[in-house]
């Protein structure tokens, strides 16, 4: 057991796939995470600002603003935040070790999500997949999760609101659930796992975390209330991972961040390369 984690902590790990920090953000960092949101006017996937990118799945999941660790101070100092930073550590695990070669952790995907009324994700992953980048892992008396996810609220999300949801305890399941096919992430087709029989709504106030394996099948309610769901997700990792998809960090958010925080970004300092190479990216 890690020191990081309470030993409450560690069970409902374990046991649910999941904690929820409650106050993870303070209401100066709430506020200037908003405030930096508020300034980004792209409103249709595809279109950039900055290095931040609107994208979407194709259905009605809302806008995700891709590398939102670009955006600014706000959340570049949740790279690595004192409320969870020492816990996702623990949660990954193989610090001391190969996996923890290049540093303690990396994140491969990071991205603030806008919901609106009408709005909801599908139900996805959990442990019948198998996958090895998503999947939960207990060896040696500690954890060695491929994927840990910090999803924070940024507003207020209760019952209406299209809360996250789970299935607790799904990241060990050797079979899928039997709906798991009509409640799938679709394009163009809303669903919401309200009806999903196990699942359960993670109702959070703005600034409460929700770490989570990736292997635990989760998704969400749809959104029935008027207003926008904001959320943030940096998803981590072990130091040797790669990107989810194709974007980079700039050049200037590099150059700019604290050796610490570039390392969980960018492990490598420095391409290797024979000094006359030419052609690569
Ligand atoms: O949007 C949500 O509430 C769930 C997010 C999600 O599905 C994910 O981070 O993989």
């Amino acid at each position: 057991m890690s020191p990081s984690l309470t030993p409450l902590e560690t069970y409902l790990f374990d046991l649910r796939g999941y904690l929820i920090l409650r106050g993870a953000l303070c209401a100066a960092e709430l506020r200037d995470l908003n405030s930096t949101l508020d300034t980004i006017p792209v409103t249709e996937a595809g279109q950039w600002h900055g290095w931040v990118h609107a994208h979407s799945y194709g259905g009605k999941d809302g806008t995700n603003f891709q590398q939102i660790y670009e955006a600014g101070s706000a959340f570049e100092n949740l790279i690595d935040h004192p409320s969870w930073l020492e816990k996702v550590k623990a949660l990954v695990g193989g610090q001391g070790t190969f996996d923890a070669a290049h540093g303690p952790l990396f994140i491969d995907e990071n991205f603030a999500n806008l919901r609106g009324p009408g709005e909801a994700i599908g139900l996805h992953s959990g442990g019948h997949t198998g996958g090895k980048r998503t999947q939960f892992r207990f060896h040696n008396g500690g954890f060695q999760c491929g994927q840990v996810n910090v999803l924070m609220a940024l507003t207020d999300i209760g019952p209406g609101d299209g809360a996250t949801m789970v299935i607790p305890g799904s990241h060990k399941a050797n079979f899928p659930h039997p709906d798991f096919e009509k409640h799938r992430m679709k394009p163009d087709e809303v669903t919401s796992l309200n009806e999903v029989e196990g699942a359960i709504e993670v109702h959070l106030q703005a600034g409460d975390a929700l770490v989570f394996v990736d292997a635990i099948s989760h998704g969400s309610a749809k959104r029935i209330n008027p207003g926008q769901r904001r959320i943030v997700v940096y998803r981590y990792g072990p130091s040797w991972g790669f990107f989810r998809h194709a974007y980079r960090p700039s050049p200037q958010l590099l150059q700019r961040l604290s050796p610490e925080r570039r390392r969980i970004i960018w492990p490598h300092e420095h391409k290797l390369m024979p000094p006359n190479a030419t052609g690569l990216a």
